[in-house]
């Protein structure tokens, strides 16, 4: 229940993030209270969010960080406890698709089990019927194409430990909403970026490196597999998306995507325009190179290094069901997207020396 003055209370796990962080923007200005976890670590992780941040020794403080892990259900059964949330958004995990196969049992634990923890917090204290959750589901549980565009009915066929433990995530929410009645969605999100994306996704990791080469302060981008198609959006739209799933009557899961599919050779291609190249390809397979047309310069070669095991070739979400029953959509096309991140990494590298050598 709201608070005395009508405040809705959220309690968002990942708020360091960069869901987290547009989120968080989101619901303040919606005039919630937010409390946010975050990881202990042995340097700031708060820069997402630091302009939004609040000192706890103010009055009546409306966004309120407390240490916590997923992987320690003692202290989200505690946090829960405290918080008494309207709403849980579930954003925290191991998001890294090729880091998950380096630590798969980490990424279980937090990915999978961590899920399962929140949705046991909510029980052991009886706000089954209070608190609504929202779990981050991902495109990544389509992983092997089995149909095209892929919308709430395509089957899953995860490729990678993240994947797979996503879509334990995906039937937790599902059978605690049948088994307990519990206002539990899943947004199944498609790829979205932003000038806050981690640095080493590919976009940014495309935009920053652009930004670098543009300014002198890097030679080369080294990249894996470039003819992976995804469908990327803006992710200050999608945690929108996110806050109406919560707002509905009944909880249910829906796609969030653009409707658009684009290869990483192309975003690279529009990354380094934007910063003052062209690119023309020469060579194949792990021998292809990106020269810059004018100055014949090689500035874009491949490491197989980042290739994946098993990998995801195409992704286009069919977002229709978001758009009919949440009025949900897309604003931002991922041209003007490449456009804005390279702009704002462009802008960072000539005011912050640790993004310009990081
Ligand atoms: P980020 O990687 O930017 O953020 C992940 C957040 O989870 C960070 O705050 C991180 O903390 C936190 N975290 C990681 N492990 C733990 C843990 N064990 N306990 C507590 N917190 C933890 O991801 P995004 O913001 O991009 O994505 C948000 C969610 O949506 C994730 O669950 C992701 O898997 C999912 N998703 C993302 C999509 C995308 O395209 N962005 C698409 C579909 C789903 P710290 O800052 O300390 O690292
Ligand atoms: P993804 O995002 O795996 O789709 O997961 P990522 O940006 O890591 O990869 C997208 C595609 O680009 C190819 N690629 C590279 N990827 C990275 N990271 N680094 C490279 O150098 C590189 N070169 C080519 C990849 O092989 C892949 O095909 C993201 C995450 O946010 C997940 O948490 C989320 O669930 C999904 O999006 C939807």
């Amino acid at each position: 229940m709201p608070d005395a003055q009508g405040r809705k209370v959220a309690l968002i796990t990942g708020v360091t993030g960069q869901d987290g962080a547009y989120l968080t923007e989101l619901l303040l200005e919606k005039g919630y209270i937010v409390h946010g976890v975050k990881r202990r670590s042995s340097s700031f992780n708060t820069g997402r969010i630091e302009h939004i941040y609040q000192d706890p020794h103010e009055e009546n403080p409306r966004l309120i960080l407390h240490y916590g892990d997923l992987t320690d259900s003692t202290n989200l059964i505690r946090i829960v406890q405290q918080v008494q949330p309207d709403e849980i958004y579930n954003l925290a995990a191991q998001s890294h698709v090729q880091v998950s196969f380096e630590t798969p049992e980490y990424t279980a634990n937090a990915d999978a089990v961590g899920t399962l923890r929140l949705l046991e917090a909510i029980r052991i204290l009886g706000l089954e019927k209070k608190t609504r959750f929202y779990q981050a589901s991902t495109s990544e549980m389509y992983g092997l194409v089995q149909e095209v565009p892929q919308k709430e009915t395509t089957p899953f066929y995860p490729r990678s430990p993240y994947g797979v433990a996503k879509l334990y995530s995906y039937w937790i929410v599902v059978n605690y909403r049948e088994a307990y009645g519990m206002h539990a969605s899943n947004g199944i999100l498609f790829n979205h970026e932003s000038p806050l994306r981690g640095e080493t996704f590919v976009t940014r990791k495309i935009t920053r490196a652009a930004a670098a080469i543009a300014h002198k302060r890097q030679d080369k981008l080294f990249l894996g597999n470039l003819d992976a198609k995804r469908d990327w959006g803006h992710a200050r739209e999608y945690v929108r998306g996110m806050w109406m799933m919560l707002q509905q009557d009944q909880a249910d899961d829906y796609v969030l995507a653009t409707g658009e599919t684009t290869t990483v050779r192309q975003f690279v291609e529009w990354a380094f325009e934007d910063a003052g190249f062209k690119l023309r390809w020469e060579g194949e397979g792990v021998d292809e190179k990106g020269y810059d047309a004018k100055t014949g310069k090689c500035l874009v070669e491949i490491d197989p290094r980042y290739f994946r095991p098993t990998e995801v070739d195409l992704l286009l979400g069919d977002p229709t069901k978001a758009k009919t029953k949440l009025g949900w959509e897309h604003e931002t096309g991922v041209r003007e997207l490449a456009r804005e991140m390279v702009r704002e990494d462009l802008k960072s590298m000539l005011t912050d020396p640790i993004a310009a050598y990081a």
